[in-house]
């Protein structure tokens, strides 16, 4: 293995590098997480809980370290502490939330058919977990998985982003400061070499990132014979009718659109707009992106940072480039900005067409593009044409009338007259629909009891049934 050298994308220079295990290294670690396993699940989800809630406080110990690691990665500082304050609050949650659902799942009841077989059900977890995370929100999606899988009873070995990995430092020291989860719960930095090893030696797979490296973990984990929970790309649409309220829409959408500089995997990416309110929507939607300040000076100025991999810098300008070659209008933005990284004013489209690669690939960056619709049913057949079903967004005057055209999306969720509220709201269970992900909901109770296998006791109360019961006699 050979060390992986990181760029600081505000700068552009490579300021941090990693050395990634070999993969001796990795199954060492795997075998010692696997080796404690059995005594943190017999702790029981309160102990457990309680050690959890020791490392929420060593991450808040931690927390400028952390906020400072994350903002270096990605150029930006206050989504930086969210992370860090939002994953606390996840810790929190999950050990409010664990004890009830583990025994939730501890099902009872009797055979309808034959009401003296009685049954039970026992939980195991899958004793060691792997979760492997990309770089838009390092630290958190670096946790969503494993805080469950911990809680559940589970190890967990993660590998973050080799993009993003300055974090792991700090959150190894708050690791430390709580040894009773330092037993189960280990970081490993690398590439994607490191990440396909660490599938072949855990018992259960948690990843995110593109679809096309999602494919490959799912592949692995099908020949490993272990569960792969897929959290992948989307292509989120938004659908305006006319009887939106055009500031609400225009306010959410942005927002939806370009928050991180775009890159989360439910930003809005197609906006679908009804030709009566089309013109009001584009000039409130272009005043308002031309508004949005760049924190190009320092990170505490402004309101979206560079592009956090530069190589998707390339990706979104090679879309942008092709969608005016086939057409379509800049109406804001549009052009990369070199301030050492890459910046992109929130880019806003007219005159799209399918064809065009910003309307069916992933672009993960501050784009929006504009098609005008008058037929309802042709604007949801336009939303669902995509590789991809994450999530969506619908506005219109009532709430009703934007959920009769939710319901007809194919997608995992649809946020109601706002945009992207899966990356506010916890409990709700979502699944995501064709390329964008596979496997059980990480939002909602499923997040943990995913990681809980069932074993169903079946007690017989009464006379047991002779092979005599069986006879061909009986065929009458
Ligand atoms: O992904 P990559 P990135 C998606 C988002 C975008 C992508 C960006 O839509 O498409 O993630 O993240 C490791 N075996 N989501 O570019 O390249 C790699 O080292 C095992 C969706 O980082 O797929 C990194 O740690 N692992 C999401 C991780 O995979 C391998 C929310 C991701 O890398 C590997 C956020 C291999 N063969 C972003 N190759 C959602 N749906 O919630 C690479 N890796």
């Amino acid at each position: 293995m050979s060390v992986i050298k990181i760029k600081n994308p505000r700068t552009g220079d490579h300021d941090y590098e990693i050395m990634p295990p070999s993969e001796k290294e990795l199954k060492a670690v795997a075998g010692r997480l696997r080796e404690a396993q059995p005594a943190w699940h017999a702790m029981g989800p309160e102990k457990r809980g309680a050690v959890l809630l020791k490392f929420a406080d060593a991450i808040a110990r931690h927390r400028e370290e952390l906020v400072a690691c994350l903002a270096n990665d990605t150029g930006r500082h206050f989504i930086s502490a969210i992370e860090v304050d939002g994953s606390i609050g996840a810790i929190k949650r999950w050990a409010a939330a664990a004890r009830g659902l583990i025994e939730g799942a501890k099902e009872t009841g009797q055979s309808a058919a034959m009401p003296h077989l009685a049954f039970k059900t026992n939980v195991r977890p899958y004793a060691l977990v792997g979760c492997i995370s990309p770089w838009n929100f390092p630290l958190t999606l670096s946790l969503i998985d494993a805080i469950p899988a911990l809680m559940a009873g589970c190890a967990v070995l993660l590998k973050p982003s080799e993009v993003t990995s300055r974090f792991a430092a700090p959150l190894q020291g708050a690791l430390t400061e709580v040894p009773e989860l330092e037993a189960v719960f280990d970081i490993v930095l690398g590439g994607g070499e490191t990440g396909a090893q660490l599938v072949t030696s855990v018992d259960a797979v948690c990843f995110t990132g593109s679809v096309a490296t999602g494919r490959k973990v799912g592949a692995a984990a099908a020949a490993a014979f272990i569960p792969a929970f897929l959290e992948l790309g989307g292509k989120d649409p938004a659908i305006v009718l006319p009887s939106a309220d055009i500031d609400r829409a225009t306010t959410a959408l942005l927002r939806g659109s370009i928050a991180n500089t775009g890159q989360a995997c439910q930003s809005i990416e197609r906006i679908y707009v009804h030709a009566d309110i089309a013109d009001a929507f584009e000039a409130q939607l272009v005043e308002k992106a031309n508004a949005v300040t760049l924190n190009t000076q320092d990170m505490s100025h402004g309101q979206i940072g560079p592009f956090i991999f530069d190589q998707q810098a390339e990706i979104v300008e090679a879309q942008i480039e092709d969608a005016k070659a086939k057409g379509a209008r800049v109406l804001a933005g549009g052009a990369l900005e070199d301030h050492g990284g890459k910046w992109l004013r929130p880019t806003v489209l007219a005159d799209v067409t399918p064809d065009m690669a910003l309307m069916t690939q992933e672009t993960f960056g501050p784009v929006l593009p504009l098609t005008r619709f008058d037929d309802l049913e042709a604007a949801i057949s336009m939303a669902n044409e995509s590789a991809y079903g994450l999530s969506a967004a619908v506005f219109a005057g009532t709430a009703e009338e934007a959920q009769e055209v939710a319901a007809r999306l194919d997608v995992g969720a649809v946020s109601i007259n706002d945009a992207s509220l899966t990356s506010m709201m916890h409990e709700a269970e979502k699944n995501s629909f064709k390329l964008s992900g596979l496997g059980a909901s990480r939002m909602g109770a499923s997040g943990l009891t995913r990681f809980l296998r069932k074993q169903a006791i079946l007690i017989n109360e009464g006379a047991v049934t002779p092979i005599a019961a069986f006879d061909e006699a009986n065929a009458g």
